[in-house]
């Protein structure tokens, strides 16, 4: 097994502590890989690398000169798009076929993101004081660290390592404990595009080891998150001691809303895609389906159509539409919830356990779950799974859907199906979410800003909002009259 070693001050290191962990293949449940066990000396190291890289040679560099290294490592992924796609679907178990599509899409961050770096302008103020000249510098915060979870571990990261960098803000990045394998080998490709040493690190290890002395290091300016919303509050806790920002996605109980004057065949297929596609593991699964009454019984019999049709299997298979669950832990709380819901009296009607098919050997597989008689009082329908387990609730009216789907600690998305457009605009300013998507789901983009509401999170990622989470103003003043006003008075 390759024991790999961590990226610190532009060198591939040992970790301090002498100690390696395994990280295992979903799909086979055996370990493939030794990831390098940091602890707190290592992210002191990482941090000061990455505090001299940005007091030193980054903050050297043009705006246009970072813009160039962001485009140059874009295509350097593009052209690793297959070795890496294969990395992660090997770690993480996710489809080779939605790996490659996102890796393949990933470069696209770098070049919008590469593109604004020297599109960072401050302003001039026409200040109400005569004989003074004020204007604004946007600057970056210094030494970001960005914590990600297993579910998307490169897209998670170039979510925040992108808009960081272009802002000017040097990184330490600690991936999950379950997914760290490809972090080393985008580490490199920041090596080959020429990045100053200590401008981007990575240290691999577990949260309390080396999540805990990052966010609390005095020296770290901001923390830019991604995982459960425990871990978040706890985060943002942390964050507050040092008063640092933060950014936070933290996950979500997401409805998809089908309105009786939907596309029915469209429908179908975005309710599967919401909850089955990944697994059921991310942060924007359609977990919830909201149904209008009229049409209920019909598209619940054509749902179960379509999600029977699933074909599970080695998601290194490109014709596998669903893979196994990432971990061992997260597929025993899958089971969990199976259970319980079943306990509180929601019907099951597809589903409802481990996978037992023979493609899917040894592998954490859950069997897509259908449940329907769902309240939406009962913990199934309230709690995050982050597996391929459905919740069918009926609904009357617009006031009804908006009432239940709203009706939840978190906020991260929604869809809505139907073809009339006074709907679409009513439903989609009133959910509370931080994307609404109308007859489509699962849909994002560099250009677009991602993030959520109430306990989804806090920030945004993509798009213009997201540089912002990574500046400060600064409001610079000037005195151009020459003389000096009284001294006991504000001016
Ligand atoms: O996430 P954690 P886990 C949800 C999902 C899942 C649950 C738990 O419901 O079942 O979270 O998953 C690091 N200080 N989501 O346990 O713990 C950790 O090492 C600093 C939703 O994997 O949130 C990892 O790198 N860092 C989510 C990262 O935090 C700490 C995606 C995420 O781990 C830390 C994943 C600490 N004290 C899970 N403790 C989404 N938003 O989509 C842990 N970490």
């Amino acid at each position: 097994m390759k024991k790999h070693q961590m990226l610190i001050g532009g060198k591939w290191v040992d970790p301090a502590s002498g100690d390696w962990f395994e990280t295992l293949n979903p799909f086979t449940a055996k370990p493939w890989a030794l990831v390098p066990r940091g602890s707190k000396p290592d992210v002191d190291r990482a941090v000061e690398a990455a505090d001299c890289a940005y007091r030193g040679e980054w903050r050297k560099l043009t705006a246009t000169a970072r813009g160039a290294l962001l485009r140059k490592l874009g295509d350097l992924i593009a052209s690793e798009a297959q070795r890496l796609s294969e990395i992660e679907s090997t770690d993480n178990g996710k489809l080779i076929a939605e790996m490659r599509g996102q890796l393949n899409y990933i470069p696209q961050w770098f070049y919008y993101f590469g593109g604004l770096a020297d599109k960072i302008e401050g302003r001039v103020i026409p200040i109400d004081k005569p004989g003074v000249f004020n204007f604004t510098r946007e600057e970056p915060l210094g030494v970001v660290a960005a914590i990600t979870a297993w579910n998307s571990p490169l897209l998670l990261a170039t979510w925040k390592l992108a808009p960081a960098l272009a802002a000017g803000n040097t990184v330490v990045w600690k991936p999950s404990e379950y997914s760290s394998i490809s972090a080393f080998a985008f580490g490199e490709l920041f090596e080959k595009a020429g990045f100053p040493p200590g401008v981007v690190n990575i240290v691999t290890g577990f949260g309390p080891e080396v999540g805990e002395p990052l966010t609390t290091h005095p020296k770290v300016a901001k923390i830019a998150f991604t995982g459960g919303d425990k871990t978040g509050e706890h985060i943002y806790q942390m964050a507050a001691k040092g008063i640092k920002p933060v950014t936070l996605e933290l996950g979500g109980k997401s409805a998809n809303i089908v309105f009786d004057d939907a596309e029915l065949d469209d429908a179908v297929k975005g309710v599967v895609s919401g909850i089955f596609a990944a697994t059921g593991q991310t942060c924007i699964a359609g977990s919830r389906a909201l149904i209008h009454r009229p049409i209920y019984a019909e598209f619940v019999e054509r749902l179960l159509a379509l999600a029977k049709t699933a074909r599970m299997g080695d998601p290194l298979d490109p014709g596998t539409q669903v893979g196994p669950v990432t971990t061992q832990p997260q597929y025993n709380k899958i089971l969990d919830y199976i259970r319980i819901a079943k306990e509180e009296g929601a019907v099951c009607r597809m589903g409802g356990g481990p996978a037992k098919r023979p493609e899917c050997g040894a592998g954490w597989f859950v069997e897509p779950t259908i449940f329907t008689d769902v309240k939406p009082e009962m913990r199934i329908a309230n709690e995050e799974v982050f597996g391929p387990v459905l919740s069918i609730i009926p609904f009357d009216d617009e006031e009804e859907a908006l009432r239940i789907a709203n009706n939840t600690v978190y906020g991260l998305a929604a869809g809505v199906w139907t073809k009339s457009i006074r709907r679409a605009l009513l439903m989609s300013e009133r959910l509370e979410a931080g994307t609404v998507w109308v007859n489509t789901y699962r849909a994002v983009s560099y250009m677009s800003p991602f993030g959520g509401y109430k306990r989804s999170g806090i920030g945004r990622e993509s798009g213009l909002d997201a540089i912002r989470e990574y500046l400060q103003t600064k409001s610079v003043w000037i005195d151009i009259a020459g003389n000096a006003p009284n001294p006991f008075v504000m001016r």
